[in-house]
């Protein structure tokens, strides 16, 4: 996979997101809230796709969105339903991805993105604005939403949950990537200081309140989470974000574990779509892609001793059941 950087500074340039349209409760954008109706496209090995599995999980959307979970590996025609009898996404009835992008716009030349939400019945892309499709899950689909579902966009706590969010998003999820796509020493350098100052930053803010945001899990949780499931397995090596491990980041570490042991969050993440994706997609950064065998990750089951800061994860509300038995993952340690 071509990574595209800046010829005069070396930094990673990250596409926009193209399709923008939102799915909406009273159906004003043209794509009314329909259960039924739409696809959740994902790779398990994603970190902005994982958040849509984390949180389609924790509001109970399972029966009202259904997910089609792409091979880690993507070829030249990007991401592909190899999993899948036939190497055909059984409900889409295609073989790629791009198929939905191109039913949307033929000419569309554009990178290839996940998480992608499609119209069953049009097979056409819909959205790729993944900060967006999360929200809207949280508070377009309530009506779909499972009895005791969290409130993870809660209106009175928007505006600290945004600003929570535009660090972790610049300092955090984008800064891993820029770390590691990075084409000359200072670009690499620059985004390695924003995220370990930004880690330190989230340390001390969470050292003695158990939560990002309030005292429940919200949005702001889920979009810290998948940045910190993937550090040790991609970014502290991969990726050479390697000031420490977040096993070496004591609060941080403690505070994925929470988020990891709650039901939601841990049942959705597949370190082997995560690694098998990262050390054998980018080439440039890894020719001989090879996929290392560690970390040890029965580390993630340890007791975290999160519950003494106090907390209520789900709220007035539950933890979510299992997962239904077509998504329950193979055991992984
Ligand atoms: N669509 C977003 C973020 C999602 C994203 O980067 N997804 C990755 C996988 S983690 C992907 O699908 N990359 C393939 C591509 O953009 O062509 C973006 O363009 O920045």
């Amino acid at each position: 996979m071509a990574i595209p950087t800046d010829p005069d500074t070396g930094e990673f340039v990250r596409a926009a997101n193209h399709f923008d349209a939102r799915i909406t409760a009273d159906g004003s954008s043209g794509w009314p809230v329909e259960p039924g109706r739409y696809r959740l496209v994902v790779s398990r090995a994603c970190p902005w796709a994982s958040r849509g599995l984390i949180v389609r999980r924790l509001l109970g959307l399972e029966p009202a969105v259904s997910v089609a979970v792409a091979d880690p590996i993507q070829d030249e025609k990007s991401w592909r339903f190899t999993l899948d009898p036939g190497d055909v996404d059984p409900v889409l009835g295609i073989k790629y991805l791009a198929q939905a992008y191109h039913a949307a716009e033929p000419d569309y030349t554009g990178g290839i993105s996940v998480p992608a939400v499609v119209d069953v019945p049009s097979g056409k892309l819909v959205t790729n604005d993944y900060p967006q499709i999360t929200l809207d899950l949280a508070t377009e689909w309530t009506a779909y939403h499972r009895e005791g579902a969290p409130r993870l966009y809660p209106e009175h706590l928007r505006d600290e949950i945004d600003e929570v969010n535009r660090g972790v998003h610049a300092d955090v999820n984008a800064a891993v990537y820029e770390a590691g796509f990075a084409a000359k020493q200072s670009a690499y350098d620059d985004a390695y200081r924003r995220l370990f100052a930004k880690l330190d930053e989230l340390s001390a803010r969470l050292e003695h309140q158990r939560y990002l945001v309030g005292d429940t899990i919200t949005e702001a949780d889920i979009r810290l989470f998948t940045t910190l499931v993937r550090f040790d397995a991609v970014y502290h090596g991969h990726f050479k974000c390697n000031r420490h491990k977040l096993t070496e980041l004591p609060v941080l570490w403690a505070y994925a574990r929470d988020l990891f042991q709650t039901p939601g969050f841990g049942d959705t993440v597949d370190f082997d779509h995560i690694k098998s994706h990262y050390y054998q997609v980018h080439e440039n950064i890894n020719p001989t892609r090879i996929v290392p065998n560690g970390p040890v990750l029965s580390e993630w089951a340890r007791s975290h001793g999160r519950e003494e800061l106090g907390g209520r994860p789900f709220g007035e509300g539950t933890p979510p059941g299992p997962p239904p038995p077509e998504e329950t993952l193979p055991a992984q340690w």
